[in-house]
């Protein structure tokens, strides 16, 4: 059986079709009965029926096939196509109270979300997300990366013990939901090269933001024998070869969103590249402030992490990506490797994506110093007795390795220009919600 869009061809005009679905709209008069309906795939077509042989309950929402032969009127929406039915069948009548309709607060369309992912802007962003996913995995798979699975459960935090979930394990342990498959990546770049995963990553945000989920989509790859030049290299071809190809696959439901994609068809390799030292120049020059610990606004300077606001400054005209190169090592967490060109300052990267999204990605070159490791996990507070496994990877046979993670509804939030991360997965969790 065809869905709606499938449907929509000349070929068609004429025939007997059937389509199955959902009552989109509904529109009962005397003779006839208009009705639009909604299929599996989001797509939408018109048909008219004798009123006569619709059930006088019918309601929006309920599940219906109709057959009935296509024709062409201009006057149809959403392509001028129409099934002049002569049959319905119906598979289930909604109770009359579907909760969602036209305009709805925010707050109960996230407590409704399983119904509100209905609706074909939440299906436009599930498809294009499907794609994401793909395109992710099919650029992997064509430049010889293998995809590994690591555990969600852990003993040890990767990115700070400040955004730890802890879980009771069989009564008299604990462990945590992994915030990063970072460490496991690294285990298996000693036999199997590159490696890259796709996990749920889950972090105990404590900050209600539109960028921050506690549990998000983590694209991690991790390869040994490179230098960081090859880690920023690998991002830019994977970020520009999906943009490329989901701004055709996806035309559609960008079209659907309203998203103008010109500026995503520039995105383009290479992205520019600037110091840690250079953005904070900038900043300074245009006296962006920060708030200090004490809750004053003072000048940013060196030595500052980048936040939401000073990432939207440094990207706020820009076109394409951004690299921001060689953060602070105290900024950054104990795996990253010092620069020993810049002491003080970390082999690290992060991705800062335009138009003020701010971060995407981040990663750098691996520490692989034992001394130098243990020591900055201990300033960190970390229990050096969980992360012995991870101290023999450089124990027995190390070699210079680096990666990064890609926060997919980050990604997904900059393409589709969403302004609440939220829209950008199926079912938030956040601070406040873990339901639907
Ligand atoms: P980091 O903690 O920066 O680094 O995370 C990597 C990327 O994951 C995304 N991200 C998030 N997305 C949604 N909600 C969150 N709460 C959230 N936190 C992070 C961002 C971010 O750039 N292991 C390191 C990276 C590395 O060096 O390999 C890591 O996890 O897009």
């Amino acid at each position: 059986m065809l869905r709606a869009d499938a449907l929509k061809s000349a070929d068609y005009i004429g025939k007997s079709v059937t389509i199955r679905g959902w009552v989109y709209r509904l529109r009962k008069q005397k003779e006839n009965t208009f009705l639009i309906v909604r299929d599996d795939r989001g797509g939408v077509i018109q048909s008219v029926l004798p009123t006569s042989i619709v059930p006088a309950n019918l309601t929006i929402e309920s599940s219906v096939q109709i057959t009935g032969v296509l024709n062409r009127d201009k006057r149809a929406p959403e392509g001028g196509y129409e099934i002049r039915g002569n049959n319905i069948k119906i598979f289930n009548i909604a109770d009359s109270d579907y909760p969602i309709g036209e305009f709805q607060s925010v707050d109960l369309l996230l407590d409704n979300r399983h119904l509100a992912l209905r609706a074909r802007k939440m299906v436009a962003i599930a498809k294009i997300r499907a794609s994401v996913l793909k395109l992710a995995r099919n650029w992997f798979i064509m430049n010889d990366w293998m995809e590994i699975t690591a555990p969600i459960i852990v003993k040890g935090a990767v990115e700070g013990g400040a955004t730890l979930f802890k879980i009771n394990y069989f009564g008299n342990d604990y462990a945590y939901l992994s915030q990063s498959a970072q460490l496991y990546l690294e285990a298996m770049v000693f036999s199997l090269g590159r490696v890259w995963s796709m996990t749920p990553s889950f972090r105990a945000e404590s900050s209600r933001t539109v960028r921050h989920l506690s549990e998000f989509t983590h694209l991690e790859a991790e390869a040994p024998w490179v230098e960081l030049e090859d880690v920023l290299k690998v991002q830019e071809e994977l970020i520009s070869e999906i943009i490329k190809n989901i701004i055709v696959e996806r035309q559609a439901e960008f079209a659907l969103l309203k998203r103008d994609i010109s500026t995503l068809d520039k995105i383009k390799p290479p992205f520019e590249r600037i110091s840690y030292e250079k953005a904070i120049d900038y900043l300074r020059s245009i006296d962006f402030t920060v708030l200090d610990k004490d809750g004053r606004n003072r000048k940013i300077e060196l030595g500052d992490d980048l936040n939401i606001d000073s990432e939207r400054e440094l990207t706020k005209e820009a076109l394409q990506p951004k690299f921001i190169v060689g953060y602070p090592l105290k900024v950054k967490p104990f795996y990253i490797k010092e620069d020993p060109q810049n002491v003080g300052y970390g082999l690290a990267v992060d991705m800062l994506a335009p138009d003020g999204f701010g971060e995407i990605t981040s990663g750098g070159m691996r520490e692989d110093n034992n001394q130098v490791l243990t020591t900055r996990m201990q300033k960190e507070g970390l229990d050096i007795n969980n992360y012995q496994w991870y101290l023999d990877l450089r124990r027995y046979g190390s070699v210079p390795h680096g990666g990064f993670g890609l926060g997919i509804e980050r990604l997904i939030r900059w393409i589709i220009r969403i302004d609440d991360i939220k829209d950008a997965v199926l079912f938030p969790r956040t601070m406040s919600r873990v339901s639907p």
